[in-house]
C-alpha cells in the first residue's frame, strides 16, 4: 500500500507513535510518505521513509499575517503528495490541525479538474487533541467536524475511544488500537549502574502532566529515603519546576536532563518511574519503563489503567494526591522483593503480544483495507456536520 502519514515530529507521544508505525509499515514493504514540520527525530535514519517538510512560515515575509498559516501550508502538502504519490490511505494523528487539513486536501482534491482517486482518511486521537483542544470553545467545532469526517478514528485505548465518540457523538464505532511498544525500547543497553535509588520520570512539562505533583512527591519520599529524580523531557512548565526545587531545598538531589531521542538507558539505570498526569489516554513512556523492568507510580487517569496493572506492575493513585504518589514510591523503594516481582510483571506485560508492534501494525494494515471500501460515506458526513454540530454531550447544552 502507498500510505501518507502525517504528524507532529516530536519527541514524545503521537510523534513518536506515528514514526514507529511509519518504520514498521515501510519494513513490512508499504511505502511511506511522513507529512510534518521538519523530520521526526526517530525518522533521521530512515531512508525507507519519504518525508515531506512543510514551512508554512515563509509568508510572513509579506507582512500580512501575525501568525504563519500552518494549516493551509500542511492542506496544500497534504493534497500535493495525495495526489503526486497516489496514496492509498492518509493516516493523520492527532486531531488538530493534522485532521482538519486532510479533510481540506480532501476536498481540494474533489474539486480538481485533473481528478485524483479518493483518499480514504484515518484519524488516530492521541488524548489532548479531545480532552484539550477539542473542550476549547475557539476549536471545539473543528476538531468535531474533523474526527466526524474521518472514514476511520482510532484511539489507544478504550478510555479514549469512549470519551471522542461520547464527546463528538459519532456515528461510527472508534477503533481501539493500543500503542505499541517501539523495537528498542525492549533493549538492554547495559548502562553503569547509577547506584543508589533513582526515580525517573518522563513528559514534555507541560500543566497536563502536573510535574509540580511530581516533584511534590519525591520531596516526600526524600525525607524517608535518600532517593535522587531523573526528570527527562522540556515544556513551559520547566522554570517553575526548576524554582520548585530550589524552593524545597532538594535541587542538589534532581537531575533535569531535557529531551532525549532515546530514554531507554535512563530508564534502566532507574528503580522507579513517577508519573502525576492530569490526564493520559495511554502513557507510552510508561509501558516503555514497564518494558525494562521499572515499575511504575502513576495516577489513575484515562488509559493509564490499561497500560499500568495496579498492584501488579505498578501503583496507581488519584489524580493530585501527592501524599499517596509518595506513599507508592516510598513502598516499592523500600521493599526490594516487591519491586522485583513488579519489575518481573511489568516486563512480561508490555512485551507481550497486546502490545506487539507487528500485531498492533497488522491492526493498523487491516485498518486501513477496510477504509478502501468506504468511498465518500466519510466526506458527506462531513459536510452534514458542519450543517449542524451536536451539542456537547460532556459539557451541557449549548446555547442557541
Ligand atoms: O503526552 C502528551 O502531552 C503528548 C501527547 C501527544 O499527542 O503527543 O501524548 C498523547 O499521546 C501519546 C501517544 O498515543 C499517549 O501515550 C499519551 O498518553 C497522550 N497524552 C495525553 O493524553 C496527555
Amino acid at each position: 500500500m502507498r500510505i501518507g502519514i502525517c504528524c507532529f515530529p516530536s519527541f514524545g507521544g503521537s510523534g513518536v507513535v506515528a514514526s514507529e508505525l511509519a518504520l514498521a509499515l515501510a519494513e513490512g514493504g508499504d511505502t511511506v510518505h511522513v507529512v510534518s514540520s521538519t523530520r521526526p527525530p526517530r525518522l533521521l535514519q530512515a531512508p525507507g521513509v519519504h518525508h515531506h517538510a512543510v514551512d508554512g512560515a515563509g509568508i510572513l515575509e509579506y507582512g500580512l499575517f501575525d501568525h504563519p498559516p500552518y494549516t493551509l501550508a500542511l492542506a496544500n502538502a497534504l493534497a500535493q503528495v495525495v495526489r503526486d504519490a497516489g496514496l492509498d490511505v492518509l493516516h493523520v494523528h492527532y486531531a488538530a490541525p493534522h485532521a482538519v487539513a486532510a479533510l481540506l486536501a480532501r476536498q481540494m482534491l474533489a474539486d480538481d479538474p485533473a481528478g485524483s482517486p479518493a483518499c480514504p482518511i484515518v484519524t488516530t486521537v492521541h488524548g489532548t487533541d479531545v480532552t484539550l483542544v477539542g473542550a476549547d470553545p475557539n476549536y471545539r467545532d473543528i476538531v468535531a467536524w474533523a474526527v466526524r469526517g474521518s472514514d476511520l478514528v482510532t484511539a489507544p485505548s478504550h478510555a479514549l475511544g469512549r470519551e471522542v465518540a461520547e464527546r463528538f457523538s459519532l456515528e461510527d464505532p472508534v477503533e481501539v488500537i493500543p500503542n505499541f511498544l517501539p523495537p528498542a525500547a525492549s533493549e538492554t543497553s547495559h548502562p553503569a549502574p547509577a547506584g543508589g535509588l533513582q526515580i525517573v520520570h518522563v513528559s514534555n512539562f507541560r500543566p497536563v502532566k502536573r510535574v509540580a505533583d511530581v516533584v511534590g512527591a519525591f520531596a516526600r519520599v526524600r525525607r524517608l529515603l535518600p532517593a535522587r529524580l531523573c526528570l527527562v523531557g522540556d515544556g513551559p512548565d520547566r522554570p517553575a519546576v526548576e524554582l520548585q526545587c530550589r524552593d524545597l531545598g532538594i535541587e542538589e538531589h534532581v537531575a533535569f536532563l531535557g529531551n532525549q531521542a532515546r530514554v531507554e538507558p535512563i530508564l534502566e539505570q532507574s528503580d522507579l518511574f513517577l508519573s502525576a498526569s492530569e490526564s493520559e489516554s495511554f502513557g507510552l513512556a510508561a509501558l516503555e519503563a514497564l518494558a525494562l523492568g521499572v515499575p511504575v507510580v502513576a495516577t489513575r487517569t484515562g488509559g493509564v489503567p490499561e497500560v499500568v496493572c495496579d498492584d501488579r506492575n505498578g501503583l496507581l493513585c488519584a489524580v493530585g494526591d501527592t501524599e499517596a504518589l509518595a506513599a507508592g514510591c516510598v513502598a516499592l523503594l523500600g521493599d526490594p522483593s516487591r519491586r522485583l516481582a513488579f519489575a518481573a510483571h511489568g516486563r512480561q506485560w508490555a512485551r507481550s503480544s497486546r502490545f506487539d508492534r507487528g500485531r498492533v501494525v497488522a491492526r493498523y494494515r487491516e485498518a486501513y483495507r477496510a477504509t478502501l471500501t468506504l468511498g465518500g460515506a466519510a466526506a458527506a458526513r462531513a459536510d452534514r456536520a458542519l450543517g449542524g454540530l451536536p451539542d456537547d454531550p460532556l459539557q451541557g447544552k449549548v446555547e442557541a
